[in-house]
C-alpha cells in the first residue's frame, strides 16, 4: 500500500516509517522538522543523537534497498500538502503531525494558539486534501487517551451506550481533556467525526497512551537510524524521564502524590498498531475508534518499578514528590477498554524489568548529553 506518514521525522513516526517500509508499503514522509525547532526554543535536546531526516532516509536505503519518500513541508501550508498528495497519491495517510506537549501548549498564550490552530487547522487541511485529491485514502489519525480525562466510570473505545429517561443512543464517549494540547486533540475528533458523516471519508482515530522506549528493531539497525529520546520537562514523557533520571542519579519527578493512572505502550506496539490499523481500513463514512495502549500504571507504580529495577543492577535512586505543576486528579480511578486493536492481532510486549533495563542502558550511554537545567518541570498549569 502507498503510505504517507505526517510527522515521519518525529519520534514515533520515524520507527513507523521503517516498519511499514520494511513491511513491505511504499513510503514517504511529511514533515516540516518542527520538533527539531522547538528544541532550539527551548534549549533542549534529544537524548541521543539525531541524523537529519536526508541522513536517515539515506542510510535506510543503503542497508535495505528500499526508498521512503519525504517531503519537508507544514500540513498548514494547504497548496503543498495538495501537491505531495497528487504526487504520491496516498492508499493510507498516519497522520502524527501536531505538537503534542501538554506543558509546551500551557507556556502561555502564544503557545496554547500555537497548537491548537497547528493542531486542529492541520487536521482540516488533512480532510479537506483527503476529500479533494483521493477520496478512498483511510485516514489514520493520532488522538490520545488524554481526551478522556479522568472519569469516574470506565472509559470505552470512543463511545459509549447511554439511557436516558427510558430511550438508548451509542454517543461519542464524554471528553475531559487537562490541557490545551489534550483539547485539540478532543477538537481534532470532533472535526473528524463530523467529516466522515458529511463526506463519507474513512477514519481511525488512535486514542494512544503514554509511549515509552525508543528502540525498534529498525531503529537499531545502524546509528543513523536512532530514535530521538526526550527527557526534558517539556517534551519527556513518564517512564522514559525516569530512567533518564535515573542514569544520571537524579531523584525521580513523581509530581504530587503520583496515584496519577494512565494507558502505556512500549514503541514497538505503536508501530505495529499502525500497521494493524493500515491493514484493516475503517469502512466508507466510519468514524472508528480504538484506544491504543497495552497496560496501565500510575505515576507512583512506574517510579518504584524504576527504582527496583536498577537498584538490581547496583544503582542507587530515590523518589521526589514534587508539588505538581499541573491541575490534574493524584488519585482516582482508572479503567479503559483496549481489545480492538488485541481483537485484530496485535500481541503486547509488557513492561518487564529485562525492558526497563534496555532503555535505561541507552540512558546511561548517553547521560552525558542531558541538559541538567531542563530536568525539573517549569510550566505550570495554574
Ligand atoms: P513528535 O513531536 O516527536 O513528532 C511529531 C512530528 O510532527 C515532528 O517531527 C514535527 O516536526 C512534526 N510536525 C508537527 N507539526 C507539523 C505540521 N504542522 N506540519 C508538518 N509536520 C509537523 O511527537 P510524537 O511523540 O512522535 O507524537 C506523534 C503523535 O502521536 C502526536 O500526534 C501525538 O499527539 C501522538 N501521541 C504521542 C504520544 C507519546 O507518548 N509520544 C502518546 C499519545 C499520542
Ligand atoms: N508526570 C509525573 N512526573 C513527570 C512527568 C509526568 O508525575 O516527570 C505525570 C503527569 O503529571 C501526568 C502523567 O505523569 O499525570 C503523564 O504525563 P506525561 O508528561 O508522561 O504525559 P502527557 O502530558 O499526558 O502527554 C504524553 C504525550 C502526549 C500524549 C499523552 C498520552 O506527550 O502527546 O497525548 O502522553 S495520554 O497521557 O494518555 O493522554
Amino acid at each position: 500500500m502507498r503510505v504517507l506518514i505526517a510527522g515521519g521525522d518525529g519520534f514515533c513516526g520515524w520507527p513507523t516509517a521503517l516498519y511499514l517500509s520494511k513491511q513491505g508499503h511504499e513510503v514517504a514522509i511529511i514533515d516540516n522538522l518542527a520538533r527539531r525547532k522547538w528544541d532550539e526554543e527551548l534549549r533542549s535536546n534529544s537524548l541521543t543523537p539525531i541524523a537529519t531526516l536526508q541522513e536517515r532516509v539515506a542510510k535506510w536505503e543503503k542497508l535495505t534497498g528500499k526508498m521512503i519518500r519525504y517531503y519537508i513541508g507544514d500540513l498548514n501550508h494547504y497548496d503543498f500538502l495538495c501537491e505531495v498528495m497528487r504526487q504520491f497519491r496516498p492508499e493510507a495517510f498516519v497522520h502524527f503531525a501536531e505538537q503534542r506537549s501538554a506543558p509546551y501548549s500551557m507556556i502561555d498564550r502564544e503557545h496554547a494558539v500555537f497548537t491548537q490552530v497547528n493542531n486542529v487547522v492541520g487536521t482540516l487541511n488533512v480532510a479537506y486534501a483527503i476529500r479533494e485529491l483521493a477520496p478512498d485514502c483511510h485516514l489514520i489519525k493520532l488522538g490520545t487517551m488524554g481526551e478522556y480525562g479522568t472519569p469516574n466510570i470506565d472509559i470505552e473505545e470512543g463511545y459509549i451506550e447511554i439511557e436516558h429517561n427510558g430511550r438508548k443512543d451509542v454517543l461519542p464517549y464524554p471528553k475531559q481533556p487537562g490541557s490545551f494540547y489534550h483539547l485539540s486533540k478532543v477538537h481534532d475528533s470532533h472535526n473528524l467525526m463530523f467529516i466522515c458523516r458529511i463526506w463519507g471519508l474513512r477514519v481511525t482515530d488512535l486514542n494512544q497512551g503514554v509511549v515509552y522506549g525508543l528502540h525498534t528493531e529498525e531503529t537499531l539497525l545502524d546509528p543513523v537510524l536512532m530514535n530521538r529520546f526526550d527527557y526534558d520537562g517539556v517534551f519527556g514523557t513518564a517512564l522514559n524521564r525516569f530512567l533518564i533520571q535515573a542514569a544520571i542519579g537524579h531523584d525521580l519527578t513523581v509530581y504530587g502524590r503520583g496515584g496519577q493512572t494512565r494507558g502505556f505502550l512500549n514503541i514497538s506496539d505503536t508501530v505495529r498498531c499502525i500497521e494493524i490499523t493500515v491493514n484493516h481500513p475503517a469502512d466508507r463514512g466510519e468514524f472508528r475508534v480504538f484506544n491504543q495502549f497495552t497496560e496501565e500504571f500510575s505515576v507512583l507504580e512506574l517510579a518504584e518499578k524504576v527504582k527496583h529495577a536498577v537498584e538490581r543492577e547496583g544503582y542507587k535512586v530515590e523518589i521526589a514528590h514534587l508539588p505538581n505543576p499541573r491541575v490534574e486528579k493524584e488519585s482516582h480511578y482508572f479503567h479503559a477498554k483496549n481489545t480492538k486493536l488485541q481483537q485484530l492481532g496485535l500481541t503486547p510486549n509488557l513492561l518487564t524489568d529485562e525492558v526497563l533495563l534496555g532503555i535505561f542502558e541507552t540512558a546511561r550511554k548517553y547521560k552525558d548529553r542531558v541538559v541538567m537545567n531542563n530536568v525539573l518541570p517549569d510550566v505550570s498549569w495554574g
